[in-house]
């Protein structure tokens, strides 16, 4: 297997509007995370992913770009961005910028010229259709809009403000390339590409089967027929020729589809954030139709990956991010055992195969909020089910709590530095209100007690890089069947780790230890003596002796 820098790299990723803000204006802002570089630093990062900062009239929070080239006004200038990039470099950390291109803002020059005129230069380079076909928007109604200037629809796979970039049009991969060039020129180290599976479309844009939308994403909206030919031309035509990290957001990609995408001889993309233990517990009915996931499923999921991937591909691990519930309410327990839970997630995506990725507050526990009112909320895909419900007149009392549980806010709140008005984000009102609990789990509380998440986060990312059989060995399950337990082996010619982790709020007593002589190394509970029993959510790491 390829040894490489962005292999044993880790992400955090921020989202800049809810991170810092220097000004005032509520909103996160890039000076405020210039100001918290020395943090991250401290935590022990290596890479900086940062959600889109570009021009946008902001209906999906700068996932609808308007200019690839400017900087959002409320997030700075292109002086300020230059001193974070300076910053960032300055500190031996590096940048990964959003790469958002299956679709631009509707205020994007391109997409104004588009509609003006059926034969304007610009029209091909959406998605212009006479009649529209059955496909549902992913925020919910239909993904065409009638557009009255021309008569004709277009195609939104997101909000009717995100219009779909037509990639058969040779101009359109073009421009993607030159606006990557010019990051890249500027010294970014790389890029998420949101939703890159999508940008190719079925030919004739056949109707889809409607009843179950993840089927659809995965069998009629990802993967189109020349998705791999417009990502083998943007590597050879841009990122081959710079030392970067290409990360794909991997909707809508099965483990056997993974490696066309990052196989080590396919030259497109360096890796993708897999997508199944995300919709784990997403029904028929989508996100808010929500069903009970087993450990059982995480685990499977894991190891198919792995297993499909083998030696060629390489993933990203990870269990939250801006889109997901946050991880120690989603996949711990954030009551009772909120430290416990919060570090032994943590162990978890520091220690299966990939390039983990931390999201912003993770490394303080930061957890789900429960605004009483829709009037809270912000998020577009959460307002337009709102109203899809108000205007069926369906239960809103089950959608509100379908929301506490799934919504995107969950993690969109503001980040957590201390314990004064905001939790510290801003001096005015914020854009989001800030969870209730930023009392309890903020950075200034976690900096001063030792036995933190935070310094957890800490220690197990100094322990993983003097440890490279966490980063490159093998993985191999050693539990099969036992839903409380997620244990597994790490193993290369270097040694092997045994790591154990007790997913669950009870004792467990019959753990299946191996044979050989364990050497303890790190877990989450105090150096107190380590029993055959593991503790509710306890989580060890044993090196094979
Ligand atoms: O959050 C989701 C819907 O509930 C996800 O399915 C999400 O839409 C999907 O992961 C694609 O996400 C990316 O593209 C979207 C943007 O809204 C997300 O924030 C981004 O991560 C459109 O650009």
């Amino acid at each position: 297997m390829q040894k490489t820098w962005w292999k044993e790299a880790v992400i955090y990723q921020i989202y800049p509007r809810s991170f810092k803000d220097s000004d005032g204006d509520g909103i996160g802002d890039l000076r405020g995370i210039t100001e918290k570089l020395d943090y991250l630093k401290t935590l022990g990062i290596d890479v900086i992913w940062l959600s889109p900062i570009y021009q946008s009239p902001n209906d999906d929070n700068g996932y609808d770009i308007s200019d690839y080239r400017a900087i959002m006004d409320e997030f700075g200038s292109m002086q300020d961005f230059d001193e974070l990039l300076a910053g960032i470099h300055a500190r031996g950390m590096k940048l990964l910028m959003d790469l958002v291109v299956n679709h631009t803002s509707d205020e994007h020059a391109w997409f104004k010229a588009s509609r003006q005129s059926k034969d304007n230069p610009y029209r091909d380079y959406y998605i212009w259709r006479p009649q529209p076909n059955n496909w549902r928007s992913f925020f919910f109604g239909s993904a065409w809009e009638f557009d009255e200037q021309t008569e004709e629809y277009f195609l939104h796979l997101f909000t009717r403000r995100q219009p779909d970039l037509n990639w058969e049009n040779p101009k359109v991969r073009e421009e993607v390339y030159s606006l990557m060039r010019f990051w890249l020129d500027k010294g970014v180290d790389g890029f998420r590409m949101d939703v890159i599976p999508l940008i190719s479309k079925p030919p004739g844009l056949p109707d889809a089967d409607n009843s179950d939308f993840q089927k659809v994403v995965d069998e009629v909206y990802a993967n189109g027929p020349r998705v791999h030919e417009f990502l083998k031309e943007m590597n050879q035509e841009v990122s081959s020729r710079y030392d970067i990290m290409t990360v794909g957001e991997g909707i809508g990609i099965s483990p056997e589809q993974g490696n066309l995408y990052v196989g080590e001889n396919r030259q497109e993309l360096n890796m993708i954030f897999h997508f199944g233990h995300m919709f784990i517990d997403h029904g028929p009915g989508g996100k808010f139709d929500i069903f009970p996931f087993s450990w059982n499923k995480v685990k499977e999921i894991f190891g198919h990956w792995h297993q499909a991937l083998g030696e060629a591909g390489w993933v990203n691990i990870y269990l939250d991010n801006h889109d997901f519930p946050r991880m120690v309410s989603r996949f711990g327990n954030d009551g009772q055992y909120h430290r416990e839970s919060g570090k032994l997630l943590a162990t978890l995506i520091l220690s299966l195969r990939g390039t983990p990725c931390i999201y912003q507050g993770s490394e303080l526990g930061m957890t789900n909020v429960a605004f009483e009112r829709f009037e809270d909320y912000r998020d577009i895909e959460t307002m337009n089910i709102w109203q899809e419900y108000r205007e069926a007149g369906k239960d809103l009392d089950a959608l509100l709590k379908a929301v506490h549980r799934q919504g995107r806010d969950n993690v969109r709140t503001p980040m957590q530095w201390d314990g004064s008005a905001n939790a510290g984000f801003t001096n005015g009102e914020p854009w989001i209100k800030v969870n209730p609990n930023y009392t309890h789990y903020n950075a200034e509380q976690a900096l001063a007690d030792e036995d933190s998440i935070f310094y957890y986060y800490q220690k197990f990312l100094q322990f993983r890089k003097v440890n490279p059989t966490l980063i490159y060995g093998d993985y191999e399950q050693i539990d099969q069947n036992d839903e409380k337990l997620y244990a597994y082996r790490r193993w290369d010619a270097d040694g092997a780790y045994c790591i154990f982790l007790n997913c669950s709020d009870e004792v467990l007593n019959n753990v299946p230890w191996p044979k050989e002589k364990l050497n303890y190394l790190i877990g989450n509970y105090s150096a107190a003596e380590k029993g055959m029993a593991l503790r509710p959510w306890e989580s060890r790491v044993y090196r094979v002796e």
